[in-house]
């Protein structure tokens, strides 16, 4: 499992430039993932969502790699656990929700695509598919399309888990936007596991960010439970992707605190006093006790935002669970391409 720096205070908001309104905003977006993550959860449990994918335990990393981009001009090549940078590039929690009932007005695919593959043009989300790291080289093909159309204020991002970096599609990308110098992210969240499989069991080496070193580019590694160290590397590596210095390869560490998926059990590789230690540095802990201890925010206001969010989140289910399903007239749409339109 990833090494956690669990307990260490977070980094001081202000000395990497962030206002307190920024650190505030932040946590918003934190608590946000955390509780819609949280109502998924508890609705697969009931039996009234099929398949849930969660995030719990990555919301600080996401949200603070959120901070650093600009969703107008960059474009994010996401990994299906990315519910934070998704709400970040504009997804709201109306949508979300039918796409997790997989109902005909979801946007990503009018309920056709596994839920978590998040994809939106309007958006700036490239579309993923099931299979790991295919959006890696796409984000680096991204990247080299912006050149040759002379846009030289935005970036791609791609995330990932330590185990798609094992993929081939990872060292084919890097390969390229180091040669080429393209103004890619690689985000690695390192989570400690690919389904039961500890990073020990199939990395030689120890942090997937030791491999940017073959590219001839820099490989950072940060605490992924600290939204503000997540947030300092990416904003730097985006300066340097926008410089023409090329790509940076950022490991987030951290720790999956829940199954794989809502068809996983964890408890067959992996013990609860492991995650109950895990727990205990969790990073909706740490940034509640950073904004309180720092009189950001008063308890009574943290209570109050979490008390909108979920009334905003049932209303968002209730009107998903109502919405139709897709047509089944429809079942062909954007799956073939009509013999009117050509192939
Ligand atoms: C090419 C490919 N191989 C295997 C799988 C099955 N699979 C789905 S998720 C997963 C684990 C991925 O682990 P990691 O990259 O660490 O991401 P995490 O799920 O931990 O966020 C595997 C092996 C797949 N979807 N695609
Ligand atoms: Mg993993």
């Amino acid at each position: 499992m990833a090494t956690l720096t669990a307990i260490a205070p977070l980094t001081d908001h202000r000395s990497v430039g962030l206002s307190d309104d920024d650190a505030l905003r932040i946590f918003d977006l934190m608590l946000r993932t955390r509780e819609i993550d949280e109502r998924m959860w508890a609705l697969n449990r009931q039996g009234k969502a099929p398949f849930v994918v969660p995030c719990r335990g990555q919301e600080a990393a996401q949200a603070g790699a959120a901070w650093a981009l600009d969703p107008q001009k960059d474009w994010l090549f996401p990994h299906y656990r990315d519910l934070g940078l998704a709400l970040w590039f504009g997804f709201d929690v109306d949508e979300l929700f039918l796409m997790y009932f997989a109902k005909g007005a979801d946007i990503i695919s009018g309920g056709r695509q596994m839920t978590h593959h998040f994809g939106s043009q309007a958006r700036h989300i490239a579309s993923i598919s099931a299979p790991l790291g295919t959006q890696i080289p796409h984000a680096v093909g991204a990247a080299y399309a912006m050149r040759l159309q002379g846009k030289t204020d935005a970036v791609t991002i791609t995330c990932f888990g330590e185990g798609t970096s094992s993929k081939g599609d990872f060292y084919e990308a890097c390969s390229l936007a180091a040669l080429q110098k393209l103004p890619v992210i690689f985000l690695c969240e390192n989570n400690g596991y690919a389904i039961s499989v500890p990073m020990a069991k199939q990395s030689p080496v120890p942090n997937v960010a030791d491999r940017a070193a073959a590219f001839g580019f820099p490989g950072v590694i940060v605490d992924g439970t600290d939204p503000f160290a997540t947030y300092s590397a990416v904003r730097d590596a985006r300066a340097r992707g926008l410089r023409g210095e090329g790509p940076t390869l950022i490991e987030a560490k951290m720790y999956r605190l829940l199954p794989h998926t809502s068809d996983d059990n964890d408890m067959t590789y992996r013990t609860r006093e492991e995650v109950r230690q895990a727990e205990e540095g969790e990073p909706l802990k740490r940034i509640i006790e950073y904004v309180r201890s720092r009189g950001l925010i008063a308890d009574d206001d943290i209570a109050a935002r979490r008390a909108r969010m979920r009334e905003e989140i049932a209303a968002a289910v209730a009107a998903a669970q109502a919405a139709p399903d897709p047509d089944p007239a429809t079942v062909a749409d954007r799956v073939y391409a009509s013999v009117e339109e050509g192939i």
